[in-house]
């Protein structure tokens, strides 16, 4: 914590988060790090697990997603879990180190049948202690937030994915202003925002300037922000994609630490295609999450002992749950 953090801005405009992206790397890398260190401490990154819960068969079309029905992926549809088997799952990811535990539905909304038992999860899983809670399950109505606000939801992981402009392209089932309504909802439910998007899918520079943008000029910066490099899954549309050049994603990085300076950027899918140098440079771009675990969704992720080495390379630490009560 070097020097006093800037007031937060929510009225960036895309042309500024252009000629950010266009700045000569290095520079880029130093501003988003000095940011990072007045609102952080530089050697902490957050660990977070992931966990399907109800994994394939959705009925959205997302280009990237191989749990969409669209898509033949050979990803099977399952029912929802049960609430046991969630927890067995979760003191394992707390033994691990995890401080915030992350379950995803493959669901376009839940019903309220579902939403019961999701709730029982969340529930179960704050009362084992030191674990914050985030789930993903679609669209909500403010009814349903409120339900899982009740049942002590710290998180809500709604992503905008893409800008504006492109979201016809990777999604056509549903638009960007559900996505909005969703996060409003969250947002009156008193529960914290995780909310990103993904980059390599084939947008333009501008493209991911204005997703940024969206971002960043929401009411309340999300307090968490996934930034996924694509996953690319045989089947789906977005399959042979050209890779994104690493350090354009580094610099997505890097933007959003300096348009959300106090927010908890994660470095989220895609860890498996970066080696280790690129995944050090966006921790020193400020991002300052991942998720640990051998799987995300449906997707291998990098081994727990991998990860332990690059932290101790890299001399970072787990960052520790702020003390409640
Ligand atoms: N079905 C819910 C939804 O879409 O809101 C929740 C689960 S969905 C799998 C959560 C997020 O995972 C998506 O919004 C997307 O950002 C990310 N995701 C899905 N497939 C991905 C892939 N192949 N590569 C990177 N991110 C992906
Ligand atoms: C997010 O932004 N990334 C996570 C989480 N939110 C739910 C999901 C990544 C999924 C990657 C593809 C898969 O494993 O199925
Ligand atoms: Fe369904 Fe979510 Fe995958 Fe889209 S990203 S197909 S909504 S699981």
């Amino acid at each position: 914590m070097t020097e006093s953090p800037e007031p937060l801005r929510h009225d960036w405009s895309e042309a500024e988060i252009a000629a950010l992206f266009a700045v000569p790397f290095n520079d880029l890398l130093y501003r988003a790090q000095t940011i990072h260190r007045a609102h952080f401490d530089p050697n902490r990154v957050q660990i977070s697990t992931l966990l399907g819960i109800k994994t394939g068969g959705c009925p959205e079309d997302c280009a990237y997603c191989p749990q969409s029905i669209h898509h033949a992926t050979g990803v099977a549809a399952e029912k929802l879990m049960e609430v046991a088997a969630v927890l067995a799952d979760a003191e394992r990811a707390k033994e691990a180190g995890a401080s915030r535990f992350c379950m995803g539905a493959a669901w376009r909304n839940p019903n309220q049948r579902d939403l019961d038992r999701v709730c029982e999860m969340v529930a179960g899983v704050k009362a084992l202690g030191d674990m914050e809670t985030c789930v993903t399950l679609g669209m909500l109505s403010a009814d349903q937030a409120q339900r899982l606000g009740d049942a002590g939801l710290d998180y809500y992981n709604h992503n905008l994915d893409t800008s504006p402009e492109f979201y016809g392209k990777i999604i056509t089932t549903r638009v960007y202003r559900d996505r909005l309504e969703t996060l409003g909802h969250v947002r009156e439910a008193g529960i914290n925002l995780c909310c990103g998007g993904i980059v390599g899918m084939g947008e333009s520079r501008d493209d991911r300037a204005a997703m940024l943008a969206t971002l960043a000029n929401l009411a309340e910066h999300p307090e968490s922000v996934p930034i996924n490099m694509l996953v690319q899954v045989a089947g789906t549309p977005l399959d042979g994609t050209a890779a994104l050049d690493p350090f354009e994603f580094v610099r997505t990085v890097a933007v959003a630490r300096i348009l959300m300076p106090a927010s908890v950027v994660r470095l989220s899918a895609g860890r498996m295609d970066m080696d280790d140098a690129v995944q050090a440079l966006c921790l020193f771009a400020g991002a300052n999450s991942i998720f640990c675990g051998e799987r995300l969704l449906t997707t291998p992720n990098p081994e727990a002992d991998h990860d332990r080495q690059l932290f101790r390379r890299l001399g970072l630490e787990p960052m520790k749950l702020a003390p409640t009560g």
